[in-house]
């Protein structure tokens, strides 16, 4: 990878550093992506099945279906190099906020301290806020044991507000940051695609590291094109030896 000059005076003076990160950074340990052609999650399964609130309602036993085998997929697979470099980068820094889309739980395995899960956790479950459609069979439904309240994946699904306090807590680190990281994701899901434009309006550079362009990479300080487990051990190698 060819670091540029620029780049490498603005990592090696970087104290307060942001990494948004996406489905990408877990591509490498074997967790399927959702937009990309072929092999993304979203060409076999159509999200208004398995990722709205509606969906949940009319059907949540194939939504559970779903969710367990990801669930089970989780647990199976291991951080990769890229968690591993964003952990370690954050260990010799005064800070290092990661703020993730990704429910796998795979940053805090790999040892990073500070994580914003904006998306939820797929590990976790919690109560089912809705009514369920009048002729659902909820008999085998998870429930919670002290009120029978039926139980849903503790995600984020689409048109669904993100964890208390996760955007707020996010937009703060970015307004403190000195520098910004946008890993692996596509940058169209709302509300977290506009978390690196909040910080180039304040004039904190961006970093995308990205296998393929995204509406980002024209406006990113730098876009660095390939995979997060190859560029990030590099990128970081590059910050510390300043
Ligand atoms: C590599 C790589 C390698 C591959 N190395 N790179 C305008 C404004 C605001 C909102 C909206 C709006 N228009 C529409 C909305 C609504 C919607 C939205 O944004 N839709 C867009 C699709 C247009 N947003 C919402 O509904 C959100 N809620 C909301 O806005 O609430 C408002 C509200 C207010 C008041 C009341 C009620 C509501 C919620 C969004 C929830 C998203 N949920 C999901 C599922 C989570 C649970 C689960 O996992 O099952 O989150 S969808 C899915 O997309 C998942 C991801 O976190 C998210 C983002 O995907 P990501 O991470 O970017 O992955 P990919 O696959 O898209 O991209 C992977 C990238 O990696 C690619 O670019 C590859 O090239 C790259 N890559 N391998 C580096 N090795």
């Amino acid at each position: 990878m060819v670091i540029d000059e620029g780049l490498r005076r603005v990592l090696q003076g970087a104290r307060r550093v942001v990494a948004l990160t996406g489905a990408g950074i877990s591509a490498e340990s074997g967790v399927p992506t959702f937009r990309e052609a072929q092999d993304g999650v979203w060409d076999q399964v159509d999200p208004e099945e398995v990722a709205t609130p509606e969906a949940f309602r009319r059907n949540p036993r194939r939504v559970w279906a779903w969710y367990a085998h990801r669930r089970q997929l989780a647990q199976q697979v291991a951080p990769n190099a890229a968690h591993r470099a964003l952990a370690e980068w954050g260990r010799s820094l005064d800070w290092l906020q990661v703020v993730t889309q990704n429910v796998d739980g795979l940053h805090q395995r790999a040892g990073s301290g500070h994580v914003v899960e904006l998306h939820g956790n797929i590990h976790r479950d919690r109560v089912f806020d809705g009514q369920l459609a009048a002729d659902v069979d909820d008999l085998e439904l998870p429930r919670f044991p002290e009120t029978g309240a039926v139980l849903r994946p503790d995600v984020v699904w689409f048109g669904e507000q993100l964890p208390e306090g996760a955007i707020e807590q996010a937009l703060a680190a970015v307004r403190s940051a000195d520098l910004m990281l946008s890993v692996g994701t596509s940058a169209m899901v709302q509300p977290a695609a506009s978390l690196p434009l909040e910080a180039l309006e304040r004039d904190i550079p961006v970093v995308e590291i990205n296998a393929e362009p995204t509406p980002l990479t024209p406006v990113a300080s730098w876009h660095l094109p390939g995979s997060a487990g190859e560029l990030l051990p590099p990128l970081v190698r590059s910050a510390a030896s300043g």
